[in-house]
């Protein structure tokens, strides 16, 4: 069984702004720089030959390259704060690219979450350190001017997650490229 999801990688430039947001925030523990990412849908664990049938389906969307902002912080859990996260300007076609995603997942079998699609990018899980929590309150609180972006999404993948002591470790298996709408234009 391969833990799985399918994410959208972030660029470096957008990384280091994450990282700097971080480093900003001592009393909270960090998500690894390179484990920075915007997940589209979480699949849980999969057997191997359900994989295979989710690659097809991804391979088979067609869908046009995003371009995405980030703006703000939030939260997750509004009395107890368990994830610190940036948030993501609106965008109808990340949604739709995400809508397809999940119907691709249901296709093969695999009922992804009952919440609604939520885009972040989680900064910090938080624990039960109540210093912690007021620290991520503070900096979603001053964030209103928070922006990294816009940047270019030119492809999505499929990830496997494996959940180490301290970090999770996520290897991507493929990658699936969403096309230039330049390159539509010309046929291509
Ligand atoms: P999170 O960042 O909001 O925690 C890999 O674990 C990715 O899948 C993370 O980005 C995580 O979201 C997301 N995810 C969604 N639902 C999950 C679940 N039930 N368990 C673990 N990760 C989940």
């Amino acid at each position: 069984m391969i833990r799985a999801f399918s994410a959208i990688a972030l660029p470096p430039e957008i990384r280091a702004r994450l990282a700097e947001v971080q480093a900003g925030l001592p009393e909270i523990r960090p998500v690894p720089t390179e484990n920075l990412h915007l997940t589209l849908v979480f699949l849980g664990s999969l057997p191997e030959p359900q994989l295979d049938d989710l690659d097809m389906e991804f391979a088979g969307i067609r869908a046009p390259e995003l371009e995405l902002t980030l703006s703000g912080l939030g939260l997750f859990g509004s009395d107890r704060p368990h994830n610190l996260h940036a948030t993501l300007a609106e965008s109808a076609a990340l949604r739709h690219l995400q809508a397809r995603l999940e119907t691709a997942a249901r296709r093969i079998g695999v009922a992804p979450e009952r919440r609604r699609f939520t885009p972040h990018v989680t900064l910090a899980r938080l624990g039960h350190d109540r210093r912690a929590w007021k620290c991520a309150e503070l900096a979603v609180a001053q964030s209103a001017d928070f922006r990294a972006g816009p940047f270019k999404v030119g492809f999505f993948g499929l990830y496997r997650s494996e959940t180490g002591r301290n970090a999770a470790h996520y290897t991507e298996m493929s990658r699936y490229t969403l096309f230039s709408s330049q390159g539509a234009s010309s046929g291509a």
